[in-house]
């Protein structure tokens, strides 16, 4: 990071100067040294990891300062406090967002220079904390950040998964997967809270004894562990603010069974450890597919179960047993259907444990919990069998048909007016406890169900997505409670997605801007829509991206051994893989693209816009057609990639294990970015947001968050093709008259002819978009193909007119205002939450 860049990221020079002169820390450099000899035996840094270590365990105690001036001033305070409960937390690396955050970069950055070291060389041996599969974990992270930045007293909750998402390799052009385990070094970003940990049961019996002239309902769980707390520390930008990520870590309650290991029987020693351990030790590496497994409605009940027990325990410390208040002092955000047990859970605690009466109660639980669907993937909507759920949480299931009959019961009254008939087949629609359409003999509990009767507000993350949720996913709870219904769009971090990933286009914003303001009230960037097309400012603008391109192709390099055109278009995709998102599509372009440039002759070629496409994202491990699509990448790149007539015209490179810290190098680097999902299937996507603020141009479908981009944007700057989601019902049904453009024939024969080998492996792909017997074609991949094939003419068409490409870029960035976390968390703040900010001194 160059100093000219730091210097103009700065908040100000002069705030660094009192907050450095105010603190009580060490110099950075003897503390770094100090860190290393005490922490870890090390008389110098010899490596970057050392260095690494050195520096984040001196950053991380400047970090406990700030966070524990936080947490007595919210003590003494005691505002209402949001908790963001989520089984996922895609943090990423935490060292460079710390340091920047803090307003530390340039004391720590010179530190490393004394020692010998580059911030970013150093920053590169950290970790990704990777606790979460895709939009939906990394929203969580940007949430914390904005939450923290907003002052907003709130905390997260979830999982300190052992094994975070797998790492992705690549095995002759195959996924293959690979634990991550990330702990092994230590985690200097988290404190272990001694002594701070809740019992969490499962299974057992559920009885009723009389206490006094009162009937109560006593647990006896068969198995019990401790949720032992870890707390992760979340700065805030440019604000003395430091909020906290609570992690649960399943522990034993019994060390080791001594009386076992001296019989001889060693293994069951070590039983209960190991049962234990296992429910924290792994993220589920599923993305809108939820695994029918019991262990993960066993992550999602011990993290939901420590959370309400740890946010109870301190509620009763300051207000005694006036539950009635709890609604004013704390509501939860339940991140998608996975802590929907909450919901039971609150019931539980405040009923059978607290003596309040039922309706008391649910009063209570319902005015305290909100609940946000991110997807429409049917798949993805959690339904538990009855029979998993009695066993596993047996009063949790009887609370759940209590709720159930209360729900039902009020409905019929509420329906009065229909037809006897017509009322039971919509009571039974609505039932949180219904049969399983494919299995007559199963009862499921239907957990978006759940969530809705059970919260105060649910929304959907875009405004597409919202009304389709209000429309199709849960259309009959919005005929009934209209008014719970609510649209946030999501947002992503400016911090970590523009001013801290790309300091270069930062200090250029800042300079032209004349303050860095932005960075914490992003609308101040449509300031930069007067610069547009400004040749000059587009020459500056050209030449950040150059730079990032550079970079990136200099990853290739490492990756891929390849040395790529870095004159050439830099178009990417960079999701999960999944035929919802069509990767498919990107990779029969790219092959149509590949087709023509070998018709073409040497003249002909000169006139074709370059281009290196990539494409990076993990595949669930249980995925097959997404897996042989990643394979469908390599291979064509395995083609294009050598073929020395083309190779500068086009190339193809999949990305491996694409996480966090791969998208902070990518997205500086990109022109374009493909967000082409088949309209009405991708709720939000947050990807497109962070592309759109480094002036990378899109190629997108009417879906998601991608119309909001455009309407920001212009809509006549992004490239927009395809269905619309309205037409989608319609052409699912009309697919087996549909005419299959002649490209996309010849295309297919030539995947099934073998052009890229494979091709037995590649078969059941081909019959997904063709076989009216095998696949349908249910993203309508056929549909969009023509359309698509046009539009990234048209991207090359205005690639080729270099000034207005910049003028378009720089109006991405421009209009990527509305796209900020903090516009989206207050907005939470403000419509769902009635949570206001709370600052401390500084
Ligand atoms: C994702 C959506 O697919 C994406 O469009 C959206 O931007 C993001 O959530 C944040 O709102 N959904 C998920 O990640 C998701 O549903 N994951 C669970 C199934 C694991």
């Amino acid at each position: 990071i160059p100093a000219r860049s730091r210097g103009a990221l700065r908040v100000s020079a002069v705030a660094e100067a009192e907050r450095t002169a105010t603190s009580s820390s060490p110099a950075p450099t003897g503390d770094i040294t100090n860190k290393l000899k005490y922490l870890f035996g090390k008389e110098a840094a010899e490596t970057p990891k050392d260095a690494y270590h050195g520096t984040a365990w001196s950053v991380r105690e400047r970090l406990i300062d700030s966070f524990d001036k936080t947490h007595e001033h919210w003590k003494k305070e005691d505002p209402k406090f949001i908790y963001y409960l989520s089984a996922e937390f895609l943090m990423g690396r935490s060292l460079t967002n710390t340091v920047y955050n803090l307003g530390l970069e340039g004391e720590y950055a010179d530190a490393l220079r004394q020692l010998g070291y580059d911030m970013e060389k150093v920053a590169d041996a950290e970790r990704d904390a990777a606790l979460g599969n895709g939009g939906l974990g990394r929203l969580a992270a940007c949430f914390l950040d904005s939450i923290a930045t907003l002052d907003l007293p709130g905390w997260g909750y979830g999982i300190r998964y052992k094994y975070g998402m797998f790492k992705q390799v690549l095995k002759n052009g195959y996924q293959a997967e690979q634990p991550d385990i990330w702990l092994t070094s230590g985690n200097p970003w988290e404190i272990r809270r001694d002594g701070l940990r809740f019992e969490v049961g499962f299974g057992g019996r559920v009885e009723r004894k009389k206490d006094g002239n009162k009937e109560v309902t006593v647990w006896t769980p068969s198995e019990k562990v401790w949720a032992q707390a870890y707390d992760n520390p979340i700065p805030g930008f440019s604000t003395p603010t430091t909020s906290n990520l609570r992690l649960w870590d399943a522990q034993p309650i019994s060390e080791f069974d001594l009386g076992a290991f001296n019989a001889g029987d060693y293994d069951r020693a070590m039983l209960d450890r190991e049962r234990a351990e296992a429910i924290s030790a792994v993220l589920y590496p599923n993305d809108s597919t939820p695994e029918g497994k019991e262990l993960r409605l066993k992550q999602q009940y011990f993290f939901v179960c420590a959370s309400l027990q740890d946010v109870l325990s301190r509620f009763k410390a300051t207000h005694g047993t006036k539950f009635e208040l709890l609604p004013d002092k704390a509501c939860f955000q339940l991140n998608d259907t996975h802590p929907t047990i909450a919901v039971a859970e609150l019931m539980r605690l405040l009923v059978d444990v607290e003596g309040l009466d039922w309706d008391a109660a649910w009063t209570i639980t319902t005015k305290c919990l909100n609940y946000t669907n991110h997807t429409v993937m049917p798949e993805a909507l959690e339904k538990w069998p009855v029979k998993v759920m009695a066993k596993m949480l047996p009063r949790h299931m009887e609370i759940i048909e209590v709720i159930n009959e209360g729900w039902t019961k009020w409905l019929g009254g509420h329906l009065k007016e229909l037809k006897a008939e017509e009322r039971a087949k919509r009571i039974s629609a609505m039932s949180i406890i219904h049969e399983n359409p494919w299995n007559k003999e199963e009862m499921l509990v239907n957990m978006a169900y759940l969530a809705v009767v059970g919260s105060s507000a649910v929304n959907g993350v875009a405004a597409i997505h919202s009304n389709i949720v209000k429309d199709e996913i849960l259309n009959d709870f919005y005929q009934i409670f209209p008014s719970k219904f609510q649209n946030k769009t999501n947002g992503v971090t400016p911090r970590r997605w523009l001013a801290w990933c790309n300091p270069e286009l930062a200090s250029l914003i800042t300079e032209t801007l004349g303050s860095n303001e932005w960075i914490n009230d992003t609308e101040k960037l449509s300031a930069l829509r007067a610069h547009a097309s400004d040749p000059t400012f587009q020459k500056k603008w050209a030449a950040v991206k150059h730079a990032k391109k550079e970079k990136l192709a200099a990853l290739i390099k490492k990756i891929h051994g390849d040395s790529v055109n870095t004159n050439a278009l830099f178009d990417i995709q960079i999701k999960r893989i999944h035929e919802y998102k069509r990767q498919y599509l990107n990779v029969l372009s790219i092959i149509w693209r590949y087709k023509q440039l070998k018709k073409m002759t040497p003249e002909q070629r000169k006139k074709a816009v370059p281009r290196v496409c990539l494409i990076g994202g993990k595949a669930a491990s249980a995925y097959d057609m997404a897996k042989r699509i990643i394979r469908l990448v390599t291979a064509v790149g395995d083609v294009i990639n050598k073929d020395p007539e083309t190779k500068d015209l086009l190339s193809l490179y999949f990305l491996p294990d694409y996480n966090v810290t791969l998208a902070e190098t990518i997205i500086p680097a990109a022109e374009l970015s493909q967000h082409i999902s088949t309209a009405g299937t991708e709720a939000s996507g947050t990807s497109n947001m962070k592309f759109q603020m480094n002036g990378c141009l899109i190629i997108g479908t009417w879906d998601g968050a991608n119309i909001e981009i455009a309407e920001e944007t212009g809509v006549d700057n992004v490239f927009v093709f395809g269905v619309r989601a309205d037409e989608i019902n319609q052409l699912r049904k009309e697919r087996k008259n549909f005419k299959t453009d002649p490209r996309w024939d010849e295309i297919m024969k030539d995947i099934e002819g073998g052009m890229f080998g494979d091709k037995d492996y590649f078969k059941p792909l081909v019959d997904s978009v063709n076989n009216m017997k095998v696949g349908n074609d249910w993203f309508l991949v056929a549909n969009d193909f023509a359309a698509y094939l046009d539009a990234q003419e048209e991207v090359d068409k205005v690639y080729k007119d270099q000034s207005e490409w910049l003028r378009r870029s720089i109006m991405y960035t421009a209009g990527s205002g509305k796209f900020s976390s903090d516009r989206t968390i207050r907005e939470y703040a403000e419509d769902i939450w009635h949570v206001k900010p709370s600052r401390p001194a500084a």
